[in-house]
């Protein structure tokens, strides 16, 4: 078995359901468990255009499926949360990231793992932080809680909404 970590955004029709809905799939995920889920944290969207704010959150898995057939999976669960791909960080109701998978880096046309844009993200960085084993290290050596203190909170708020 195989701990991965997976981020979940929303900002389109009822983001807060959508997460429960995602994370319900998660825990029926097949050849899988899930272990953990952080608090919701809520943010103003990166991307073009005026968009409602994002909620997010980060799962914690345990996983005998390959990085390419969790891919599938992820995607399959977007799709039937009627996710539309249109245009590069457009609003969505539902995305979800493979964020680490195990301690693989894993560089192919479609997965890059760990996700590329972890170590900038703070609504990715905070609650990451709050399921990882206390000192937790990338594959590439830097340091989660360092990792946190370099990334300013800024309009990141942490909701008293639970996903579990
Ligand atoms: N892909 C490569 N690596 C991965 C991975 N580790 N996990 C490929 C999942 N997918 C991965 O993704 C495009 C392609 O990335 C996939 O087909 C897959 O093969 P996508 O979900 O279709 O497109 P996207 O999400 O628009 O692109 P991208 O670059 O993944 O966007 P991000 O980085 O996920 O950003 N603002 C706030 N506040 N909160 C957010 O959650 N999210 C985004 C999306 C923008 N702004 C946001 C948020
Ligand atoms: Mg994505």
């Amino acid at each position: 078995m195989i701990t991965a970590y997976i981020a979940l955004g929303s900002n389109l029709q009822n983001p807060q359901q959508q997460l429960h809905h995602a994370i319900a799939a998660l825990a029926a995920l097949r050849d899988s468990q899930l272990l953990q889920v952080s608090a919701i944290y809520r943010s103003p969207a990166i991307g073009p255009g005026e968009q409602p704010h994002y909620l997010n959150a980060v799962a914690c898995i345990q996983t005998e499926l390959d990085p390419e057939a969790l891919l599938d999976a992820l995607q399959a669960q977007e799709q039937a949360q009627g996710r539309r791909r249109e245009l590069r960080w457009g609003a969505r109701t539902l995305d979800l990231d493979i964020l680490l998978y195990a301690d693989q880096v894993i560089d192919t046309p479609r997965l890059q793992v760990p996700h590329p844009a972890i170590q900038q993200r703070n609504f990715v960085l905070y609650p990451l932080a709050d399921i990882c084993p206390a000192n937790f290290v990338l594959p590439d050596g830097a340091d989660l809680d360092t990792l946190v203190s370099n990334c300013p909170v800024g309009e990141l708020e942490k909701t008293g909404l639970q996903l579990q």
